[in-house]
């Protein structure tokens, strides 16, 4: 593919090669989701989560249910960040009221005896093409994956987890085999971004949800190192890409994020001051976010404000409009309704 962007008059994309909207566009982390009634209707009808992720015509509809009822600026692939270690030969299920699990951990397993199943990932790549083929030109198709540190707390401790502390200690423990970890998950996730871009998305977010709780040698090695390594290396193969990394709770470390990864945008949560960011980010660089999800859970006046507030902070900088974090399924749909008719005017 040539520099030619294959969608000129999607105002997301506009911003993600660095030019200024006067609204800026907007979407949700997680928009495709439990909030939804038809989103729950859809799953109800599928044994578990991964039935629907591998049903690509119920995911593509998944996909487009918050772009035909709020019309936002960009769909996000439904999928999941797990299914990396699906394909790395993890058993995976969604337990209800608990979360995922995925099983051997590797804590205590070593990920030579895995057995690759990338043939797994083959459903997501006939979900790209059914969505690519329907949206709007305006509309900027979203893929994504985890970051490689994130995706690795969930390979080695085999569920969700507050702090991370398995892992945590798994790196400073035995970083070598940590680092095959990594390694593994760079390649299997760089063969799902291609596959995905090779379906048709027009950009991608890297979401790395527990980049936080790292001390900072340690987020230089398990998380800037990989992402800079990810994101190089799909550059060698898609030049044009736009890549926007998502390292919640960096706080002032996203600073380094930004320079040393080489990422297109920075996704922002909620715990940054938007301010702060204007100011000390890189000047044109693009921002994405970053609305507290409880404000919009809460709604009100304190929804009017925030938003002001961030639309004010960055209104001289390319920026899309997103949350700190993903929607809450509790969050009732007029309070997204106030938040696009704020933004939008
Ligand atoms: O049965 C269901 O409906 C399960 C709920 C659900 C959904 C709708 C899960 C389980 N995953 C998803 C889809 C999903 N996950 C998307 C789809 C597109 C969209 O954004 O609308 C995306 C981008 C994700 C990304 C994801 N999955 C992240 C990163 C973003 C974030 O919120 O931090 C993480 C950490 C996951 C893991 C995951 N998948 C599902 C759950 C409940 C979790 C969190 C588990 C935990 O840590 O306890």
């Amino acid at each position: 593919m040539g520099k030619q962007r294959k969608k000129p008059e999607a105002p997301l994309l506009k911003v993600l090669a660095g030019q200024k909207q006067t609204r800026p566009p907007v979407w949700l982390m997680r928009q495709a989701g439990r909030y939804l009634p038809e989103y729950r209707k859809l799953r109800e009808q599928k044994a578990g989560f991964l039935p629907l992720v591998e049903d690509s015509k119920a995911a593509a509809e998944a996909t487009l249910q918050p772009i035909h009822r709020f019309g936002f600026d960009a769909a996000i692939l439904f999928s999941d960040i797990l299914v990396i270690p699906y394909a790395l030969g993890q058993d995976l299920a969604f337990v209800k009221g608990e979360g995922p699990k995925l099983t051997p951990t590797l804590v205590d397993h070593n990920l030579r005896l895995l057995e690759k199943t990338p043939n797994r990932l083959n459903p997501v790549y006939e979900t790209v093409r059914k969505v690519a083929a329907t949206l709007s030109p305006k509309t900027t198709f979203l893929g994504f994956s985890g970051s490689p540190w994130t995706v690795a707390t969930y390979m080695v401790a085999g569920e969700g987890s507050r702090d991370q502390a398995v892992t945590r200690a798994m790196a400073y423990r035995d970083p070598q085999a940590f680092s095959e970890i990594i390694d593994a998950i760079i390649d299997q996730t760089l063969d799902y971004l291609s596959g995905q871009i090779e379906a048709g998305v027009d950009a991608v977010q890297l979401f790395d949800s527990w980049a936080g709780t790292l001390s900072p040698q340690q987020f230089e090695r398990w998380v800037i190192d990989p992402t800079a390594r990810l994101v190089s290396k799909l550059r060698e193969k898609h030049p044009d890409i736009p890549i926007i990394g998502f390292p919640k709770g960096a706080a002032s470390r996203i600073k380094a994020y930004i320079a040393d990864t080489k990422v297109t945008a920075i996704g922002l949560d909620e715990t940054i001051d938007p301010y702060w960011a204007d100011q000390y980010l890189p000047a044109g660089f693009p921002v994405q976010g970053n609305l507290d999800p409880l404000v919009l859970l809460s709604g009100g006046d304190a929804l009017d404000q925030s938003i002001t507030t961030i639309l004010d902070a960055f209104s001289e900088r390319p920026h899309i409009f997103n949350l700190g974090h993903g929607i809450l399924p509790q969050t009732p749909l007029t309070h997204v309704s106030q938040l696009l008719e704020k933004i939008r005017g």
